[in-house]
């Protein structure tokens, strides 16, 4: 029997917490799916930040179909056709990461470290796609492939975030309670997800989610950040902090 009231895990979502994936990552690779399928889609910086309410990436082509192209003939099946043009854009993500990646955000990855040597565990929760995920730690954390022990990602669970179903997943898979784990998210639908799943959670914004709001969130900071890279905290009690570390984490759990 573990100890209930004992943090064991941190849990973290991958997009926007993790790396600052989805400007320069996800929407260039979903406008290249689009082009080479001979589509004229152009999803610019603005219009991704709005698309990014709806999470997963074939769930949002369907809702950009859906909302911004009214005169659009769909093709039939419509839902092999979004396949497609995902699959493409999958192709693309695990290509563009492969050339010169993405970095981790500041102060990710000593947090990481800090908690491996603490004896933590550490899973995955996502919505994006597992190949996304694996393509990301094979280029600026190799060592995380065997860090995180459960890495709950896409399809894996029919419902995605907002809904709280992969961190469900991920507690179940771990055989944690969510009073044992700690969440780290970087926006509303990822908190809504998390507190949907009772986790106690942390919020580190990006420019797409800095605006948001994040209310029952155990701290709002713009960043893990570093000795010399000192977070800015929206919400939240840190003390005398001017980085997040463990102990930190642990004073918010
Ligand atoms: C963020 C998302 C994802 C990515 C695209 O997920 O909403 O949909 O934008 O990934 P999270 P796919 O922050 O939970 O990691 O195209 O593979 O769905
Ligand atoms: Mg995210």
């Amino acid at each position: 029997m573990s100890d209930m009231s004992k943090l064991q895990a941190l849990i973290f979502d991958v997009d926007g917490t993790l790396a600052d994936t989805e400007r320069d990552g996800h929407r260039i690779s979903f406008n290249r799916a689009f082009a080479e399928a001979g589509l004229d889609w152009e999803w610019s910086v603005e219009l991704y930040g709005k698309l990014l309410s709806v999470t997963g990436g074939k769930e949002r082509i369907l809702h950009y179909i859906e909302q911004y192209l009214p005169g659009f003939t769909r093709p039939e099946p419509l839902k092999e056709f979004i396949a497609g043009l995902h699959f493409a854009k999958t192709k693309h993500y695990v290509e563009l990461l492969a050339e010169g990646g993405i970095p981790l955000r500041p102060g990710v990855k000593r947090l990481l470290s800090e908690a491996k040597a603490a004896g933590l565990r550490l899973a995955i929760a996502t919505t994006t796609t597992p190949a996304n995920v694996t393509a990301l730690l094979e280029s600026v954390l190799p060592e995380g492939q065997s860090w995180f022990e459960v890495i709950g990602a896409g399809d894996i669970v029919p419902a995605k975030k907002p809904a709280p179903d992969i961190y469900d997943y991920v507690l179940k898979e771990m055989q944690l309670s969510p009073e044992q784990c700690i969440a780290f998210e970087d926006s509303r639908q990822g908190l809504r997800s998390s507190l949907g799943a009772h986790l106690k959670t942390i919020v580190t914004v990006n420019s797409y989610t800095a605006q948001q709001e994040f209310t029952d969130a155990a701290l709002v900071v713009d960043q893990i950040g570093e000795p010399d890279s000192p977070f800015t905290v929206l919400s939240g009690n840190v003390g005398t902090k001017t980085y997040l570390d463990l102990e930190l984490v642990r004073s918010l759990f």
